[in-house]
């Protein structure tokens, strides 16, 4: 990348600053978070928490007592914080939720609006008989009820439990068994990609096979007349309780806010819960310092509100400061591969939050997308789920970002409720490939099978050493939901994020992926994720995925799937280049023992590459279920290939 006409110096090209005018406005100044990281991490989480409005102040930030619990004694309802708080500060008239629907309509609501159908929701829960502690599932597309469902579900103290609309009836089954859930909120269908999906028979065949009675809700979106089966129309039950008023209950800090699977990225999908004042807090905070939100600003986080990401920084973060939150209903290239960025054109969006996946996507469809938009609105952005490789980086801050804007790469968990790592954008400079350090109030390590920390350049499991406010429930007390992977290594309490990571010279950190996807080449550990970041470096290739095979000589092999971008052949002259930028990168022993093109990755419904189908393929192993795939197809097709 060229500023003006002349090139950038190799530091400059490691590094990269926030432009001025961001710096002296950000929310978090090198100040502040110098004197965070003095004060240490109770001032840290206190000051978290006073981004809250309490009902009962809290006693003490963490009571560590046999249990950990987040700011005991501390009473709090988390509907009251991302919205009636604003009205009564006299923001009743700005927009909470702005809403993109998939056939162009769109729809925003005000906190007062906003105010308005939560209490009338919240007031029909009641009445169909949901107390506090009932768990009430919600497995609808992003439409802005979802929000207002969860948020009435706040209300009264009933955990909410999302399901991702994705999912089967099968899938919605097993999890209102897991929850012990009797209430369902779903919708009649919704569009994908033009066509109408049908929701309501696959929640009714899910109803069907569980033990106990559900009651189910269902929002009217395709309003075509198809829904039947017992069920309460939403619309009706909202405009029989028009104008009703359902007093905030107070929650313990403790108390469920909500439960949910985990995507899937990190083992087989577990249901955690999270904590109303601990999460709440940890969600809060980091949307003030990490996407520098404030009341004025837009904020769009694209993931969809069936995930973690969704819940913290779509929904709870971004209304807990009184921003706007887009929410977007359809796919990034439908009508149009320029929908993404007409929609923040025409919000004004001032940050957007996304995944490298989708990053590399627009990548491949090409910059003449972005381009033909005025984005000069965005002036930060986000990323998350995997770890971004230098080239990805620089498009989006190029592309989307005018060359100018901070990015932000945050790397957290659906255990860990918010983000953990992440550079701050106002005071840390930018290191592209790699996330930063641990925030203010966090403690990580990068450490050895024997739980001994490494030195700077060598990698290891990357472990959470001390508590933090937004971790599930589960983590606190090792019972209960999902319960897994916290324990005391040489008298320190650690959870282990089956991560693996490298910590630079500079501090800063490098995520490598899940440990389970690292291969041994003749004793040498290599990552996917460096060797997929050599192959991405590749002109004319837009994605890639490595995984290991079995080889008797060098204990793996290493398999590369490439997908070239739109226009590019897979042929003999691009494998070689791969190769050789492997080599060049780490080394001989890193280069691809063989190359296979395809036109698309296998990937989960979230987004990520699932790469034990791609192990499978190599290897030639049965696949299993792929109803996990958002795309099983390509499954298929590459096995084919290989076969030839
Ligand atoms: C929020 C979310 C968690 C796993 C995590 C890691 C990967 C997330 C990342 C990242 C590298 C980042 N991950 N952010 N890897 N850099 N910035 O994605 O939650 O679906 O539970 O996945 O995602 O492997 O362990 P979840």
């Amino acid at each position: 990348m060229v500023h003006g006409s002349r090139k950038e110096t190799p530091r400059e090209r490691r590094w990269k600053t926030p432009p001025p005018p961001f710096v002296s406005g950000a929310n978090v100044t090198t100040a502040d978070r110098n004197a965070l990281r003095d004060a240490g991490w109770p001032t840290c989480w206190s000051g978290a928490a006073e981004l809250l409005d309490w009902c009962r102040p809290f006693d003490a930030v963490l009571d560590t007592d046999g249990t950990t619990r987040w700011f005991p004694g501390g009473r709090l309802n988390a509907s009251y914080n991302c919205i009636d708080r604003h009205v009564e500060g006299g923001r009743g008239d700005e927009a909470a939720i702005i809403w993109e629907g998939k056939l162009g309509e769109t729809r925003a609501y005000t906190y007062r609006q906003l105010e308005d159908e939560v209490n009338a929701f919240a007031a029909a829960l009641r009445d169909l008989g949901v107390g506090e502690d009932d768990v009430v599932t919600l497995y609808m597309p992003m439409v802005p009820e979802l929000p207002i469902a969860m948020l009435a579900c706040a209300r009264i103290g009933a955990p909410h439990s999302v399901v991702f609309a994705g999912f089967s009836a099968d899938a919605l089954a097993t999890r209102l068994t897991g929850a012990n859930s009797e209430y369902l909120v779903t919708c009649d269908g919704y569009y994908r990609r033009g066509t109408a999906l049908h929701l309501k028979s696959m929640a009714d065949n899910a109803c069907l096979s569980v033990e106990q009675d559900v009651e189910q809700i269902v929002v009217n979106r395709l309003d075509d007349g198809r829904s039947t089966g017992d069920h309460h129309s939403y619309a009706d039950l909202v405009s029989d309780h028009d104008g009703a008023e359902i007093d905030p209950v107070e929650r313990d800090s403790d108390d469920l806010l909500f439960l949910i699977y985990t995507s899937g990225t990190t083992g087989e999908p577990t249901l955690v819960g999270h904590t109303t004042g601990g999460y709440l807090a940890h969600v809060a905070w980091t949307s003030y310092a990490v996407f520098d939100l404030g009341p004025d600003d837009t904020h769009w986080c694209s993931a969809d509100v069936g995930w973690i990401t969704g819940h913290s920084y779509a929904v709870y973060g971004p209304l807990a400061l009184g921003a706007a939150t887009v929410l977007y209903e359809g796919t990034p290239d439908h009508p149009e591969k320029n929908r993404l960025w007409e929609v923040i054109e025409r919000n004004e969006v001032d940050v957007f939050y996304t995944a490298p996946t989708s990053i590399r996507a627009f990548m491949k469809w090409g910059s003449e997308y972005p381009e033909q938009h005025d984005l000069s609105s965005l002036r930060l952005l986000g990323t998350v789920g995997e770890p971004i490789d230098e080239t990805a980086w620089r498009w989006y801050r190029e592309h989307v970002g005018g060359g100018e804007c901070p990015i932000v790469d945050t790397w957290w968990q659906t255990e860990t409720g918010g983000v953990v790592l992440s550079t701050l954008p106002g005071a840390d400079r930018m290191r592209p490939g790699a996330v930063g350090r641990e925030l203010p109030g966090i403690d990580a390590a990068v450490v050895n099978e024997v739980g001994e920390e490494v030195a700077p350049g060598e990698s290891g499991r990357l472990v959470l050493t001390r508590p933090w406010p937004g971790m599930a429930r589960s983590l606190c007390d090792g019972s209960g939901w999902g319960a897994r992977r916290t324990s005391t290594v040489r008298n320190q309490w650690q959870y282990d994020t089956g991560d693996n990571a490298v910590r630079d010279v500079d501090g800063y950190l490098h995520l490598l992926g899940r440990a389970d996807d690292v291969l041994n080449v003749s004793g040498r550990r290599l990552s996917t994720a460096e060797i997929e970041s050599a192959i991405v470096g590749v002109e004319g290739v837009a994605e890639a995925a490595v995984v290991g095979g079995t080889d008797t000589m060098k204990g793996s092999k290493v398999h590369a799937f490439v997908s070239p971008e739109s226009n590019v052949a897979g042929d003999e002259a691009l494998r070689t280049r791969v190769r050789s930028a492997v080599e060049s990168a780490i080394g001989s022993i890193a280069a691809p023992d063989s190359v296979t093109f395809t036109p698309s990755l296998p990937k989960t419904r979230s987004g990520k590459v699932v790469r034990r189908y791609l192990k499978a393929i190599a290897n030639g192993e049965t696949l299993g279920d792929t109803s996990a795939l958002r795309n099983p197809e390509v499954v298929g097709e590459l096995e084919s290939l290989l076969d030839e």
